[in-house]
């Protein structure tokens, strides 16, 4: 019987490739359609043609990787993540899941195996939000929980459309794709599995995640003649929420994380006092009522804060991506599969949104976890060891060969 193991070397040297797409100053910064961004997806079409995959990209710019299966009846399993990145990112965050599906067909291909079910690899558009809100928009489009017409207007800071963008790349398809299930190979992003030496984390859910993008109005004015007093200074406002948000998470409790990632006071000259601060807040939950909760929580703080200050204030919401938890015979599975190849592994729940946290609205889905070297991720120290990845690609082409087979859903 075939040994059902992945070529390590050329995983890895595929991560390393697409890992030289948009690295600069020591971090990658493919950001959701940019140029690095168009490239890396110019490089990945170019490997799937090479597997002689039939190449489908939709409205919203997701690309897909089909392989055909006996049985065209039968919807596909996908596998997938994302090939956009955070700026100054490391190379596995996305690349990983992308990659290791490319190699899971590589490895199919070059052993003759044929798959009931057709086999897709996916690349989904803008999953980190760093550029374009909301993340996971390539995802939430697919699953039909956002609109694409609201998402093709999303702009950058510079007032570019990801509909331009997605023009201007070449990724503006029309073609559709289903999915009978879905399976995502991922870098924890946190530290559990490499403190504990865990070699497989199989994801049973994915924690809420909650984002909105904030303004507080005071007044500037002259740095050296304002009494304390007097002042309606915005800047001292946002500084006071986000060492109030702080509280709020740690009063929440459950594991609740809040953070303020932006912040720019306005109008940022050092001898005015900051009559605008634009502020941008995550809030995450996994507990479905705390998760609920923790928004009214923070979008009152905002209004607390601001009246403390003498501020006026503005509040959008940005993401309201709500705790998922993944099917229960795809989870064990993962499970299954992991403990068959001896490799030690334990349930957990994701931190980061991921695109599977949407696929999971529409079929039977599941995560792979393998470990991030001290927890770092979002950041150019984000580093897996080799073996791990390995370790995850080969979870993943089990799991793959079994639902192919599989005519249950
Ligand atoms: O979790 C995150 O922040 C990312 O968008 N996936
Ligand atoms: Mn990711
Ligand atoms: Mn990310």
């Amino acid at each position: 019987m075939l040994d059902l193991r992945i070529n390590g070397d050329r995983l890895w040297n595929t991560i390393m490739m697409i890992g030289r797409v948009g690295k600069e100053d020591g971090g990658v910064s493919r950001l959701a359609l940019n140029d690095a961004d168009g490239e890396a997806r110019d490089l990945f079409t170019g490997w799937l043609k090479e597997e002689g995959l039939d190449i489908r990209v939709d409205q919203i710019g997701n690309i897909f990787g089909v392989r055909k299966g006996i049985d065209p009846q039968l919807k596909p399993v996908m596998m997938g993540s994302h090939l956009d990145t955070v700026k100054m990112a490391g190379l596995f965050d996305g690349a990983l899941g992308v990659i290791s599906g490319l190699e899971v067909i590589r490895f199919l291909n070059q052993n003759g195996v044929e798959t009931r079910r057709p086999l897709v690899v996916a690349a989904f558009t803008n999953e980190e939000g760093a550029r374009f809100q909301p993340d996971m928009m390539g995802s939430m489009v697919y699953t039909g929980k956002l609109d694409v017409d609201e998402a093709w207007s999303a702009t950058d800071d510079d007032g570019v459309t990801v509909r331009d963008e997605l023009n201007r790349l070449g990724y503006l398809g029309k073609d559709e794709v289903e999915a009978g299930c879905y399976l995502e190979l991922h870098v924890e992003q946190g530290p559990v599995l490499h403190m504990e030496g865990t070699e497989i984390g199989v994801v049973d859910g994915v924690q809420g995640m909650a984002w909105w993008d904030g303004y507080y109005m005071g007044e500037s004015n002259h740095a050296g003649t304002t009494p304390l007093n007097l002042r309606r200074d915005a800047l001292l406002g946002a500084a006071d929420l986000c060492v109030s948000l702080r509280e709020v998470a740690k009063n929440l409790g459950r594991a609740s994380v809040a953070t303020m990632g932006r912040l720019h006071p306005q109008p940022d000259v050092r001898n005015v006092i900051p009559g605008g601060a634009y502020f941008t807040l995550d809030f995450r939950q996994y507990e479905d009522a705390l998760y609920e909760e923790g928004q009214r929580t923070v979008s009152n703080l905002v209004e607390e804060v601001a009246s403390k200050h003498g501020l006026e204030k503005s509040l959008t919401q940005t993401v309201d991506a709500k705790p998922v938890r993944f099917d229960s015979m795809m989870v064990d599975l993962v499970e299954r599969k992991a403990a068959e190849l001896q490799l030690s592994y334990k349930r957990m729940h994701s931190g980061a949104g991921h695109d599977a946290q949407f696929m999971s609205y529409i079929c039977p889905t599941a995560m792979i976890f393998v470990p991030s070297i001290d927890g770092r991720s979002h950041c150019p120290e984000e580093r897996t060891t080799k073996t791990a990845c390995i370790n995850g690609a080969n979870v993943l082409l089990n799991c793959v060969v079994k639902l192919s087979n599989d005519q249950s859903f």
